[in-house]
C-alpha cells in the first residue's frame, strides 16, 4: 500500500466569492495532505456539463450547471493515506443542513446546489475527473 492516494476536490464559486477559500484548503494541509496541483479554473458551459454528465436528465442538472458555468473554480489534487474516503468525511453530505457540523459543508453553508466543495467519490471518479480538470496531470 506505498503507492500515492489521490483526491481531486474543488471549492465552488460561491466559495470564492465569500472569500472561504484559504479557510478551507488549509483544512486540507492541518490533516496532512499534500497538494500536488492547485489551480483557479473558469469553467465553460462544455467543461461543466461534461464534468457533471453523470447527473445528465436530473432535476437539479440544469440549476448545477449553471451555478458554476462562467464562472472559476479552485480545484486541487491532494495525496495522502486514504485519500478519497477522508477527504469525503471531511466535506460531508451533500446536503449542508444534513451534513455534521465539524465538516466543510457543514460549517459553511446552507444551499444544497451551492454547496460549497466537491470531492471525487472513488477512485474511478477521481480518474474521471482529474482529466477533464488536470488533463496535463500524470496519475
Ligand atoms: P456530492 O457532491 O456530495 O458527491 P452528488 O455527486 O450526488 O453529490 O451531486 C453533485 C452535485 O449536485 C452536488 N454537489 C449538489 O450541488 C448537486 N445536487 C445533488 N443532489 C441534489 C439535489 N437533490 N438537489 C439539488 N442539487 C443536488
Amino acid at each position: 500500500m506505498n503507492e500515492p492516494q489521490y483526491t481531486l476536490i474543488f471549492l465552488k464559486p460561491i466559495a470564492i466569492q465569500r472569500g472561504l477559500v484559504g479557510e478551507i484548503l488549509s483544512r486540507f494541509e492541518k490533516k496532512g495532505f499534500r497538494f500536488k496541483a492547485l489551480k483557479l479554473i473558469r469553467m465553460t458551459r462544455e467543461k461543466t456539463e461534461e464534468l457533471y454528465s453523470i447527473h445528465r436528465g436530473k432535476h437539479f442538472f440544469e440549476d448545477l450547471v449553471n451555478s458554476i458555468a462562467g464562472k472559476e473554480i479552485v480545484a486541487a489534487i491532494l495525496e495522502g493515506r486514504n485519500a478519497v474516503e477522508v477527504v469525503r468525511r471531511m466535506i460531508g453530505s451533500t446536503d449542508p443542513t444534513k451534513a455534521e457540523p465539524g465538516t466543510i459543508r457543514g460549517d459553511y453553508g446552507l444551499d444544497i446546489t451551492e454547496n460549497i466543495i466537491h470531492a471525487s467519490d472513488s477512485w474511478e471518479s477521481f480518474i474521471r475527473e482529474a482529466k477533464i480538470l488536470f488533463p496535463e496531470f500524470n496519475i
